[in-house]
């Protein structure tokens, strides 16, 4: 084994090296062909390294990045110089810190990892009431979440993931406002249960979600409807006072009072009157069919909405009186003293 001595062949500068010198050796002989020895490398420390100050090349850094950023984004590099052996880079803890991540041998600071899943405000409620006659557009309520990394780590977007079976609500992705997308119809559906999930953008990306509850109330959106287009009876002209001659019918699908029907004659008339809760119709008055031998009687159901307009429907009742032999025989005094008798009938 050989020994080697490296001099200096000129006075060394190790103000502009403060760190000193890497060198690189190979040995070759004077063969053919020639072999090399392998290569080894050799510091040469100077003399003076305990009295250099470390410098940043910039006395700050000033760098701009986007809070959209995805983690390992490349923020910025800082470098000593000239830059030492064996240094190593790190960021002096802070709340800001965390949001970053320095490579310890090569000075370079990236954007960091995503950390925490977003979460809901306290004041997401278990469910929320809406009436079926809310407009498309209203809001219903904005959902509030929070994610405190930052960036893309901590950017929280709002979906329904789940229950919007019938499409009638948006959230908006950005703002967590919920509001109504297509006309809710109670009669068709009354609950939803909404799965709201809110994700960051993070990589791995982090989520979390909750069940709303949508509860649509009643409004007075429908009207009664009858059975039938129109009703008729024929009853006989001596039929009594009280004797009940017809049902009529109509159904209101809102619910409560708003789907509760009251019936009525509208037309002006003694002879026929209705119960109001039940739509039977009866005799209220003596009836003649020689002096009327019809009736049309426009009926009335109402539903009786308390707040907001009642709704209401009409059909015609048509009432024929049958003929009953009623008048008594009259006589007719004979001219002649034979009596003869004939009979008025009308
Ligand atoms: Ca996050
Ligand atoms: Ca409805
Ligand atoms: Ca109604
Ligand atoms: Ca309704």
């Amino acid at each position: 084994m050989n020994e080697y001595k490296i001099k200096e062949r000129k006075p060394i500068d190790w103000d502009s090296f403060p760190y000193g010198y890497n060198l690189t050796l190979q040995a070759k002989d004077k063969g053919s062909p020639q072999k090399f020895s392998a290569v080894k490398l050799v510091h040469i420390a100077s003399p003076k390294k305990e009295s250099i100050p470390m410098k940043f090349e910039k006395e700050a850094y000033d760098f701009l990045i986007s809070e959209f950023s995805p983690p390992g984004v490349v923020v910025a590099a800082v470098k000593l110089m000239p830059e030492p052996q064996g240094v190593e880079y790190r960021i002096s803890p802070s709340e800001e810190a965390e949001y970053f991540k320095i490579n310890p041998n090569t000075g370079l600071i990236t954007t960091a990892l995503n950390r925490q899943a977003p979460h809901f405000d306290k004041s997401f409620p278990t469910d929320v009431k809406v009436s079926e006659d809310l407009p498309v557009g209203a809001t219903i309520l904005r959902i509030k979440a929070y994610d405190a990394d930052s960036g893309f780590n901590g950017r929280v977007l709002y979906t329904i993931s789940d229950g919007n079976v019938d499409s009638c609500f948006n959230i908006d992705m950005e703002t967590g406002v919920l509001n109504v997308l297509m006309p809710l119809d109670r009669e068709k559906a009354e609950l939803y249960v909404l799965n709201i999930t809110i994700y960051d953008l993070g990589n791995p990306q982090k989520s979390a979600w909750r069940l709303l509850t949508v509860t649509v109330e009643d409004a007075n959106d429908n009207k009664p409807v009858f059975l039938q287009d129109s009703y008729s009876v024929n009853i006989l002209e001596s039929t009594s006072l009280g004797t009940e001659i017809i049902q009529v019918e109509a159904r209101d699908k809102d619910l409560g009072p708003n789907g509760e029907v009251t019936y009525s004659v509208l037309t002006d008339t003694q002879q026929f009157a209705i119960n109001s809760s039940t739509g039977m119709v009866y005799v209220a008055d003596q009836l003649d069919r020689e002096s009327k031998a019809n009736y049309t009687l426009k009926i009335e159901a109402r539903d009786k909405a308390e707040s907001g307009h009642q709704q209401f429907s009409v059909v015609p009742l048509k009432v024929f009186l049958d003929d009953v032999n009623d008048c008594s025989p009259a006589f007719i005094p004979s001219r002649n003293k034979e009596h003869e008798t004939r009979i008025i009938s009308s």
